[in-house]
């Protein structure tokens, strides 16, 4: 259970990257902190006494310390200082930022002066901490803000900042109603249960559960592409060896990641890089080319290829133009037979195009007929010259379309956190075993007690019910400062 929480020491941390900047900003939150800053700073040469705070107006002054040679007053820096006061600011406690030029050694002088005035070095998350103890906001709330400051594209930004306005809560919390409403009738029944009577209603209790089950299955559902768009749509770039499929890794990115060369085999482990198209983060995976061969460290590669064809949302399917009919008729049907037609999209690549110009649109056709053939749903054809970079284009816009298709709106709610998707598995485990108990007639104080333990999961991802345990785990991930 979350408890209101009030802590007796003060800390500080400095809240901007690292290293050398032309600002820095140091935070300091907690019962003393207006106290402790006033002790250090100065308005025009004089005293500013904490009585005098205004909160939420900037003041500027200097930061003045001692030095311990000449025991007399020093001034480190010229400042820009804002007061926060309980419980209107971040972590819900008096708070203080401080903005000095942003040298390394003016930074931790500045920490060295408010720990000598009572505070102490926060550790990492530690604000957000205070902010979620203070109910500020919740768990999976206080989660996206760390989601916030790692988003690199548009799309993971967008998810966090729904994330962070409550979407996700809110969602849980509807669940979490019906559940208890559920639980408050079988406990009915439960105190009467010498009289023999069945208050809840069965078929409406069945009712809840589905229409609960329907929505955590759903949300489960999501986090394979909510996952996606925080950490990069996978796109694995596969094909027999030689295909050209270092080559389009490197003509994606601009630069030569990958070995590039003639010799079958070249790429021998996978190759993953990251790259924004658009506002949307791709991971592209170079793999091993699928070939027969006994060389041992090529099998293990080619293994690999195909855990990457599993796991890709997007399959870029290389096949060589200069290839017979026959030879490209087989190496197109054995890419078309690895894709899921439920969650991946498949792109194949016609490469090499510019070796054999006169036979492209043939050629075309006859990939059209293999994926007629394969009755695979989701699936694009297009011509390429890796190496010229003719295509290249056209294959940025596809993967943009297919990113579009994914369907993300402005409001969607979408797990993108392991530990709530884990969470979500567990409830729907519990919740199975709920509509099992039902389905048996198994005594209504067992069917409780499954019920509960969904209870506690979903509860578990907003923190209306943590252990001391799992909130470290969960803060110690945030930067310090934060
Ligand atoms: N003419 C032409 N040559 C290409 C094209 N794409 C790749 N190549 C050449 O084909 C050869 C193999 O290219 P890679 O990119 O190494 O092929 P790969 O599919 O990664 O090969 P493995 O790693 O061995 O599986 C190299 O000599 C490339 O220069 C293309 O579009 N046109
Ligand atoms: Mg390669």
């Amino acid at each position: 259970m979350r408890t209101s929480f009030f802590s007796d020491d003060t800390i500080c941390a400095v809240a901007t990257p690292h290293g050398m900047g032309a600002i820095a900003t140091v935070r300091v939150s907690g019962p003393q902190a207006h106290g402790i800053v006033c002790s250090l700073f100065k308005r025009k040469g004089v005293a500013f006494p904490e009585e005098q705070i205004e909160g939420y107006r900037a003041y500027y002054g200097q930061i003045v310390g001692t030095d311990k040679a000449s025991d007399s007053e020093v001034t480190l820096d010229e400042a820009v200082v804002t007061f926060f006061k309980a419980p209107h600011s971040f972590t819900g406690e008096d708070a203080a930022e401080i903005s000095v030029h942003g040298s390394v050694f003016i930074q931790q002088r500045l920490l060295e002066l408010l720990v000598e005035g009572g505070a102490r070095l926060a550790l990492p998350g530690e604000f957000t901490r205070r902010a979620f103890v203070n109910r500020k906001f919740d768990l999976a709330q206080a989660e996206a803000v760390a989601d916030l400051i790692a988003s690199q594209s548009e799309a993971a930004h967008r998810l966090a900042m729904n994330q962070l306005k409550g979407g996700f809560s809110k969602e849980l919390q509807m669940m979490r109603s019906k559940l208890l409403e559920i639980t408050s009738l079988m406990e009915l029944e439960l105190d009467f249960s010498e009289e023999d009577v069945e208050f809840a209603d069965r078929s409406k209790l069945k009712a809840l559960l589905e229409e609960t089950q329907t929505h955590v299955t759903k949300l489960m559902d999501s986090f394979r592409l909510g996952n996606a768009i925080k950490n990069g749509i996978p796109v694995a770039i596969v094909g027999e060896t030689n295909t050209g499929k270092s080559t389009l890794l490197n003509a994606l990115l601009g630069e030569d990641r990958a070995i590039v060369s003639d010799i079958a085999g070249t790429t021998r482990d996978t190759i993953e890089e990251v790259m924004n198209l658009n506002g949307t983060l791709f991971r592209f995976i170079d793999t091993a080319g699928i070939r027969d061969t006994a060389e041992t460290i090529e099998r293990i590669g080619i293994e690999r290829t195909f855990r990457k064809i599993n796991e890709a949302d997007i399959v870029l399917g290389l096949v060589d133009a200069t290839q017979s009919q026959a030879d490209l008729i087989k190496a197109a049907r054995f890419i078309l037979g690895k894709i899921d037609d439920v969650h991946q999209v498949v792109v194949l690549l016609l490469n090499k195009t510019d070796l054999c110009p006169s036979e492209s649109a043939e050629k075309i056709d006859l990939l059209k007929s293999l994926v007629t053939e394969s009755s695979l749903n989701h699936t694009y054809i297009q011509t390429l010259s890796a190496k010229t970079g003719n295509g290249l284009d056209q294959l940025r816009q596809t993967l943009a379309e297919i990113q579009q298709s994914m369907n993300v709106s402005q409001d969607t709610v979408m797990v993108t956190n392991v530990r709530h998707f884990e969470a979500l598995k567990h409830a729907h485990e519990s919740l199975n075993a709920v509509q099992k108990g039902l389905d048996e007639g198994i005594p209504t104080d067992l069917v409780a007690q499954d019920l509960r333990e969904a209870l506690y999961y979903l509860g578990s991802i907003t923190g209306e019910i943590t252990t001391d345990e799992v909130l470290g785990s969960i803060f110690s991930r945030f930067c310090i400062g934060k």
